[in-house]
């Protein structure tokens, strides 16, 4: 699909005191308003139009805006963040997100679910279960999903923080896969773009029209992905890792 919007969020100071479970350090935030900057220009070279939000203090992850809700072509699902301090992330998401839909859904308690455990193929999409999203979150997006005459499937997830710490689709039934989800069943019919265990970090990578934006370091990654006949955009994304990020998180893609 062609995506003409996104919407992204400047990270605010408070970024550096925000949720991880990484052991990479603080990070260093005029650095990463640099990396955040490359990322909304490399958006902009992929032919979407940026909706940037301004930094809320109170909200240290709220630069994460891809947790908050999941989107189609036309409707958006407010999703119920599973992690207490994100929670209010969503009122913003919500009112930015009423410029471009009429019709939302919601993800309501004792649901909780975070947008990076959601992954769309098509018309097929992949709900984790994580330490965010739980059961009844998942259920009730399920629910919303299938009404809406899509697919889902749940995934429980072993090992990985969000679904799509591990997973891409790159669109042309391929899909990128790490980890867990290398030999996973729920992802037997896709042409596979398999990244090695050093390489995990780069299976959180995004196709947006005509590049697929991968982080910068990984040349495995790069060569499989230019192979399966894609262009390419490598972004640094060291002060977005050390906070559990990746390139997925940092917008919403629509
Ligand atoms: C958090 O723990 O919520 C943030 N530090 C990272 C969120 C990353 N979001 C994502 O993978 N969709």
């Amino acid at each position: 699909s062609i995506f003409k919007n996104v919407i992204a969020k400047t990270p605010g100071k408070s970024y550096v005191g925000g949720l991880t479970t990484s052991d990479l350090g603080t990070p260093e935030y005029d650095k990463l308003l640099v990396q955040h900057e490359a990322y909304i220009e490399a958006l902009k070279k992929c032919g979407v139009e940026v909706t940037l939000l301004s930094p809320s203090e109170e909200f240290p992850d709220s630069t994460f805006v891809e947790d908050a809700a999941v989107l189609t072509s036309n409707f958006a699902v407010v999703t119920n963040p599973g992690a207490d301090s994100r929670n209010g992330e969503i009122v913003e998401i919500e009112s930015a997100l009423k410029s471009f839909y009429k019709k939302f859904h919601y993800i309501k308690a004792p649901g909780t679910l975070d947008g990076g455990d959601i992954l769309q193929a098509e018309d097929c999409f992949f709900i984790g279960i994580s330490e965010r999203t739980n059961e009844e979150g998942a259920r009730q997006l399920k629910e919303i999903l299938e009404g809406e005459g899509f697919e889902a499937t749940i995934i429980p997830l072993e090992k990985f923080f969000h679904l799509k710490t591990g997973i891409a689709y790159l669109g042309n039934n391929k899909m990128v896969v790490a980890g867990e989800f290398v030999n996973h069943p729920a992802f037997d019919s896709y042409e596979k773009i398999v990244i090695g265990h050093e390489d995990e970090y780069s299976a959180n990578c995004i196709r947006v029209n005509d590049y697929v934006i991968i982080p910068q370091g990984y040349s495995e990654t790069k060569r499989k992905i230019n192979e399966a006949g894609f262009e390419t955009i490598e972004l640094d994304m060291s002060e977005v890792q050390k906070q559990d990020g990746g390139l997925s998180c940092l917008s919403l893609r629509f």
